[in-house]
């Protein structure tokens, strides 16, 4: 009877457990875990056969890859990181484009698939400026923690369907976040100079009807004070457990020698 009795307490103690700790953690989530959504301050991009030419009014950038004209373009994107408060905790920082087009196979015309292209995302180390940067006059930039992608399968487009390409720049945003100057990114295709001509277009945040066009940047941060929060909430739920825990040994035990 002593034994069903223990094993009764242990399941409702380990019940009390789990419930305690996870509505700690589910309350810590909701209401300390924040994820900013920063959309970009200025983008353009470069065609490589036209080094001079700016585009950066443009409704669209490309990243493509090929020998053949119009060769390899590149974008560049800023974003401003005020969006985020001082001294968090970054847990994840996600850059993310919206698809508008992509080349579909055409050997006729030297056209391949974009499909599974990996595009490379840079952190910029030189200023520059949305209206006055060229293939020729190109920021430069650090491979140190750079992300790549490959691009995804779909097709996007003015009405949809809604297609997105995203990179895990965490490293990189942690960079900015601990001092690096923050002269925002290029994206490339990490093999430029394809025998075919590969491309895939995506919106800016010029000349689009809103928002849900624009490259953005959804930074997912925790502040450290919540973090002290936290353990000293779990540890306090630990202490009152175990304090429950030890009186009910001790009625066990007392009324177990009766
Ligand atoms: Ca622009």
């Amino acid at each position: 009877m002593a034994e069903t009795n223990g094993s009764t307490t242990m399941r409702r103690l380990l019940i009390l457990i789990l419930a305690v700790y996870g509505v700690t953690a589910a309350l810590f989530w909701v209401t300390a875990v924040n994820t900013a959504t920063l959309y970009a301050v200025k983008d353009s991009y470069s065609w490589q056969s036209v080094p001079k030419a700016n585009n950066g009014g443009s409704n669209n950038f490309a990243i493509t890859s090929s020998t053949a004209n119009p060769m390899n373009m590149r974008g560049w994107i800023a974003f401003d990181m005020r969006g985020v408060p001082n001294d968090v905790w970054i847990l994840n920082a996600e850059l993310r484009l919206r698809v508008w087009h992509k080349t579909t196979t055409d050997p006729k015309l030297g056209i391949g698939d974009s499909t599974g292209r990996v595009y490379g995302v840079y952190r910029l180390t030189q200023p520059w400026t949305e209206f006055n940067i060229t293939w020729a006059y190109q920021p430069n930039y650090t491979e140190e923690h750079h992300a790549t992608s490959p691009v995804p399968p779909g097709q996007g487009g003015w009405d949809g369907p809604l297609l997105y390409m995203d990179w895990d720049v965490t490293a990189l945003v942690r960079d900015w976040a601990s001092g690096a100057d923050n002269y925002g990114i290029l994206i490339r295709d990490t093999q430029e100079n394809a025998p075919l001509y590969y491309s895939t277009q995506f919106f800016t945040h010029n000349k689009v009807p809103n928002e849900s066009y624009f490259p953005r940047l959804l930074v997912t941060y925790v502040s450290p004070l919540s973090v002290v929060i936290l353990v000293a909430a779990l540890g306090l739920e630990g202490l009152f457990i175990t304090t429950l825990w030890r009186m009910r040994k001790r009625r066990q035990d007392t009324s177990e020698h009766r």
